[in-house]
């Protein structure tokens, strides 16, 4: 572990990229011609990391390179280059796994903190479809086989404890990485500090009212104690519909560096958590409002559908899978008595999996609306009031899950529930049952 950059490590430009990969024989061998021939865009867009596509006669590559500060923010915010490291080996980790729906990684560049990785073109991201109101209906299926895959494969009910421990050991020590989401997620919100980005006037009193509600924060100290103290499986740490690209045709998940061992309902939650904004953010977003509103039922029933497949196929790959790990021991539940119980336990294990997804959610929800880094489906609203009327009623849906768990017992009953919070208003103070 380092804090700071060892002494060869230079930041790559588009003037000294290419000079860069002529030094890498994969590089040579997947872009074909000369040097001079490649063609090199800086795409980046992301809040850490540099990231470049670059074309070659004979094929592309993306590079991405890990900054030692939070790009968006410039070198006032240093972090810790080494997340490099943690992406790469979540990228190993999980490959055998999930295959081609994450990129292919090529080439880890040790001393430069650089990933080449599989250039996704045409594909876009997710986040950028759900805004501009163009439909993928394969997204929901896919990214939930990716987190059914990586949530069951890196969990004692697959890994043996050695697997495990050996993941806890290597991703423990993600920890610069781990206090951005600590801060961001489960801190800053429900202070007053600097980082915090609420819309003032309008967003006050949502933001004065979380920070005093003492049933609010003991639901949020829970799951807190959740995140650094379950450690189920090798989790994503970062799945919003910014860490996902697609085409018609293909899904990716991207952008692994906040990789942890957690709770494996944070990636369930967090992803459901930015269709939900999605969705809070199309009642307001421009456009003809009569598409607005199918997209909306496009994206409930994709949330549904996320949910319902997660669960499915990670029950069904627990059902077939032979090799088991540590937690639930074949030969103690051989018999036909065994196996029904052990069906039961299945089920509670995807229950407790959903509780916790749902908690999260809320969580995800409250830090894009309150906290730093605020996310475009929300902030291509220009009108101010109008951009906080959509955060209101995001935020008071998540106040329902954190305050109210009971009442969501199954996805349907989270999707039933959106409109119900829609046009909430800029009071905070509970006028429902809800
Ligand atoms: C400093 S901004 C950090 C955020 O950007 C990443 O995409 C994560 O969501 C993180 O919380
Ligand atoms: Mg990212």
């Amino acid at each position: 572990m380092q804090d700071r950059p060892n002494v060869g490590y230079r930041i790559l430009s588009a003037s000294t990229l290419t000079d860069y990969l002529a030094t890498l024989r994969v590089a040579r061998d997947r872009l074909g011609g000369r040097p001079n021939e490649w063609r090199i865009r800086d795409v980046a867009d992301g809040n850490l990391n540099s990231v470049f596509l670059v074309d070659g006669p004979d094929g592309g590559l993306c590079v991405k390179q890990a900054l030692p500060y939070v790009r968006v923010h410039g070198e006032s915010w240093p972090l810790d280059i080494n997340r490099a490291v943690y992406e790469n080996a979540y990228a190993e980790r999980l490959a055998p796994h999930v295959g081609s729906l994450a990129p292919a990684i090529f080439h880890f560049d040790a001393e430069q903190f650089v990933i080449v990785m599989e250039k996704l073109e045409p594909h876009i991201i997710l986040r950028k479809a759900l805004i501009d109101g163009v439909h993928y209906p394969q997204v929901p299926a896919a990214v939930a086989e990716y987190v059914a895959k990586a949530s069951f494969f890196t969990s004692d009910l697959a890994a043996p404890f050695e697997a495990k421990a050996s993941d806890i050991a290597l991703f423990s020590r993600n920890v610069y990485l781990q206090r951005i989401s600590a801060d961001l997620i489960f801190i800053d919100p429900y202070e007053t500090v600097w980082r915090n980005k609420v819309i003032e006037p309008h967003l006050s009193a949502w933001a004065d009212a979380f920070r005093e509600d003492l049933d609010l924060k003991a639901a949020v100290a829970r799951l807190r104690a959740l995140y650094f103290g379950k450690a189920q499986s090798l989790i994503h740490g970062d799945l919003h519909t910014g860490s996902v690209m697609v085409t018609p045709e293909d899904t990716r998940v991207i952008d692994g560096e906040f990789a942890w061992v957690g709770p494996s309902g944070f990636d369930v939650g967090n992803f459901i958590a930015h269709y939900v904004m999605a969705w809070f953010g199309k009642g307001y977003q421009a456009g003809d409002i009569r598409e607005r509103m199918a997209f909306r039922e496009l994206i409930a029933a994709d949330i549904v559908a996320f949910h319902e497949t997660y669960r499915r196929r990670f029950l069904e790959i627990w059902r077939s899978e032979t090799k088991v790990g540590d937690a639930y021991p074949a030969a103690h539940f051989a018999s036909p008595a065994g196996e029904a119980r052990l069906e039961s336990l299945r089920q509670a294990y995807v229950d407790d999996i959903f509780r916790d997804a749902i908690g999260f959610l809320a969580l995800k929800v409250i830090r894009r609306v309150l906290g730093y880094a605020q996310i475009a489906d929300f902030l291509v609203i220009e009108d101010q009031e109008a951009q906080a009327r959509a955060k209101a009623g995001a935020l008071a849906l998540a106040r329902s899950l954190l305050l109210h768990p009971d009442r969501y017992n199954d996805i349907a009953a989270v999707a039933d529930a959106l409109p119900r919070f829609d046009d909430i208003g800029l009071d905070p103070r509970p006028s429902r049952t809800w």
